[in-house]
């Protein structure tokens, strides 16, 4: 289904023009044996920050889109229609990008541009073995030696471990809770930092996370980003924006599901007439429709304060959880519509009922949207 958009600008209508048609050309044909495979889609990634569509909302004097939040996000959720891995990594590759572009010194800024052409690909490492929740709690530690950082730890659920160029290392320079922790930029080619096999996952085979263990690896004191003890902070407000990135792939996916499900019930008859006619499938369709709709709604609510400076922390979370509930619920509604032939990967619902779970788990699982939200509640 089309969905009607209202977007802010001519060129915004290209944007999701030329989106649409990489999404049908190159994604779709591509999703189902990709993620069959577990293979890294690198080459996909290259096409799309070819296309401009890897840096859409940072400035275009830093080599991004200068494009708001709501038509960044927009792009977001059509690749996710497509392939919810791609909309994933771009989420990811925007949400590295954001520590150097927004507190990089002049000399790391001058990577700016290939990272957010594409040609270098972001990495974002804040969680850890023992804990992701608790992220202030975290152990990978980074001591000071003349000139470089020696680090040590484990990073945990990392994605694009293992094909980054460039990873953000959220780490220990100081004493225990956030005020300890400082963010390195460290190049894949550091000595000692060292990508683990891909995980074995349940869904998004294709960008599977990796641990990434620092055994000692060196990094020079100059790709420190922002202030020692700063990072935590630098964390969050990254944290705060790919939220609203992960609430795009949620609707996205949801949206997909939502089209199988009406073509097929559209198609599939029984008791002589399309199951779509029956009460029981019908509502099930309009309640899927209007879960989704309300998701895309508070999506962009949350990415218009953004784009008007305004704080939306919370309304970020709010977005991230509701968007991703609904696209669990949907995707399971869908593969309930579609029967027997649902729980087969003759058709892609059953690819997109396990690609949910992980959007209720990622970029803060959705018990701590909730705690970001009741926090903002009940604050002085
Ligand atoms: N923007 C800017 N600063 C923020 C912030 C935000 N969104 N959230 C917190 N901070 C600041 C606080 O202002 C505080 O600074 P001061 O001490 O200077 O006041 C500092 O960070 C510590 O904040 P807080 O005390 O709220 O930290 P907590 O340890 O209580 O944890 C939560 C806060 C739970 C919100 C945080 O740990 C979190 O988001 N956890 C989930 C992590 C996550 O999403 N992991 C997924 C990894 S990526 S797949």
């Amino acid at each position: 289904m089309t969905v009607e958009r209202i977007l802010p600008s001519d060129e915004a209508y290209e944007l999701l023009g030329l989106t649409r048609e990489i999404a049908e050309g190159e994604l779709v044909p591509r999703a189902a044996p990709y993620e069959e495979r577990g293979e890294f889609p690198r080459d996909v990634l290259r096409t799309i920050g070819r296309a401009g569509l890897l840096g859409l909302p940072y400035p275009e004097a830093d080599g991004g889109g200068g494009q708001p939040y709501e038509v960044y996000l927009q792009v977001l959720e059509t690749l996710a229609t497509s392939w919810v891995a791609i909309a994933e990594a771009v989420s990811v590759h925007t949400l590295s990008c954001f520590p150097v572009a927004a507190y990089g010194t002049e000399r790391q800024r001058k990577s700016l541009p290939d990272m957010l052409g594409g040609d270098l690909l972001g990495a974002y490492c804040l969680s850890e073995p023992q804990g992701g929740s608790d992220a202030a709690s975290l152990t990978t530690r980074a001591v000071r030696d003349t000139d470089e950082y020696v680090v040590t730890g484990t990073k945990a659920w990392i994605t694009h471990g293992g094909h980054a160029d460039f990873y953000n290392i959220f780490c220990r320079t100081g004493g225990p809770g956030a005020a300890g922790i400082s963010c390195l930029l460290a190049d894949a080619t550091t000595p000692g930092l060292l990508p683990q096999p891909p995980e074995r996952t349940m869904g998004l085979r294709s960008s599977a996370p990796a641990q990434i263990v620092l055994d000692g690896a060196r990094v020079p004191v100059d790709r420190l980003v922002g202030e020692e003890g700063g990072g935590f902070r630098i964390a969050m407000q990254a944290l705060d924006a790919g939220r609203l990135g992960i609430a795009a792939c949620a609707v996205g996916l949801a949206q997909a599901a939502l089209d199988q499900a009406a073509a097929y019930a559209k198609e599939r008859t029984q008791f002589g007439k399309p199951i779509a006619a029956f009460q029981g499938v019908g509502f099930m369709l309009a309640d899927m429709a209007t879960q989704i709709a309300a998701a895309r709604a508070l999506m962009l609510a949350a990415a218009r304060l953004k784009d008007a400076g305004r704080p939306y922390s919370a309304e970020a979370a709010k977005a991230k959880l509701f968007a991703t509930d609904t696209a669990m619920k949907v995707t399971t509604d869908a593969v309930q519509v579609l029967g027997g032939s649902g729980y087969v990967s003759d058709y892609p619902v059953e690819r997109y009922f396990r690609e949910a779970k992980v959007l209720q788990i990622v970029e803060g699982t959705n018990q701590i949207q909730r705690l970001v939200i009741a926090r903002s509640l009940t604050r002085d």
